[in-house]
C-alpha cells in the first residue's frame, strides 16, 4: 500500500519532468546490488521484487509516460563501458545508487562516481546520489558518506555560484522503508 502510494507520487514527479518535452531520459547507475532494479520496478508498478542475480541483465529499461528510465550496473563490465558512457552523456538526469551498508565496496563505488561526475561535467547533467538501504543498521549516514566518497573533491572543480543549487547532491534513502528517494528524485527532476 505504502509502496503503491509512493510509486504514484514518484510517477507524478516523473510526469512533471517529462511534461514539456517529447522524451526525457533518466539513467540509474551504480554497482550491482545497490538497489537499481528495485527502484526501476517500484517506479513502474509500485512493487518491491526480488531478483535472481544470474538473470540480472546488464541494462534494464522502463518507460513511465514521457520518461525513459534506464538502469545500468557499473563496475566490472569493461566490455560495455563505452556503451554506458554514451548513455550517461545523453542523459537528462542521473541517479547514482549506493548501498550505504556496504563499506567493503565503497571505494569501488567512489571511483565509478568520480568517473560519472567528470564525464558529465561539461553537459552539466544533474546527479542524485541515493545512499540506499538506510533501514539497515550498518548503513552509513550522509555526513560519513560525503567524507568517504570525497564528494567535496570530486565536485570541487565546479563549485556553484553562491546561492545556486549544486549539480551533485546526496540523499539518504531506503527503498524498503520508502524513505528519502521521493525527496531526492524531486530535487533531481527540478534541476532541468
Ligand atoms: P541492483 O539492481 O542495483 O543490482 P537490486 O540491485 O535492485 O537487485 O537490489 C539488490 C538487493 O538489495 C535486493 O535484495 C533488494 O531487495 C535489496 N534492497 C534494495 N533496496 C533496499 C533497501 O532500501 N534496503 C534493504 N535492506 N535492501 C534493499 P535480494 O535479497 O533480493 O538480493
Ligand atoms: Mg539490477
Amino acid at each position: 500500500m505504502l509502496f503503491a502510494l509512493l510509486a504514484n507520487a514518484l510517477r507524478a514527479v516523473l510526469a512533471l519532468f517529462g511534461l514539456h518535452t517529447e522524451q526525457r531520459t533518466l539513467i540509474i547507475v551504480g554497482l550491482d546490488n545497490a538497489g537499481k532494479s528495485t527502484l526501476l520496478y517500484k517506479l513502474r508498478d509500485g512493487q518491491v521484487r526480488s531478483f535472481v542475480p544470474t538473470q540480472r541483465p546488464v541494462m534494464e529499461e522502463v518507460v513511465v509516460g514521457n520518461v525513459t528510465l534506464k538502469a545500468w550496473d557499473l563496475g566490472g563490465h569493461e566490455a560495455v563501458r563505452t556503451l554506458w558512457t554514451q548513455y550517461e552523456l545523453a542523459a537528462d538526469a542521473i541517479v547514482f545508487m549506493i548501498d550505504a551498508a556496504d563499506r567493503a565496496r565503497l571505494k569501488e563505488a567512489r571511483s565509478e562516481l568520480e568517473r560519472t561526475v567528470s564525464l558529465t561535467a561539461d553537459a552539466g547533467v544533474p546527479i542524485l546520489i541515493l545512499a540506499n538501504k538506510q533501514d539497515r543498521q550498518a548503513a552509513m549516514r550522509s555526513a560519513e558518506l560525503e567524507k568517504l566518497l570525497d564528494l567535496a573533491n570530486i565536485t570541487c572543480a565546479e563549485s556553484p555560484l553562491e546561492g545556486a543549487s549544486p549539480r551533485v547532491r546526496l540523499f539518504e534513502a531506503s527503498l524498503v522503508s520508502g524513505t528519502g528517494f521521493m525527496e531526492g528524485l524531486t530535487w533531481l527532476v527540478s534541476q532541468k
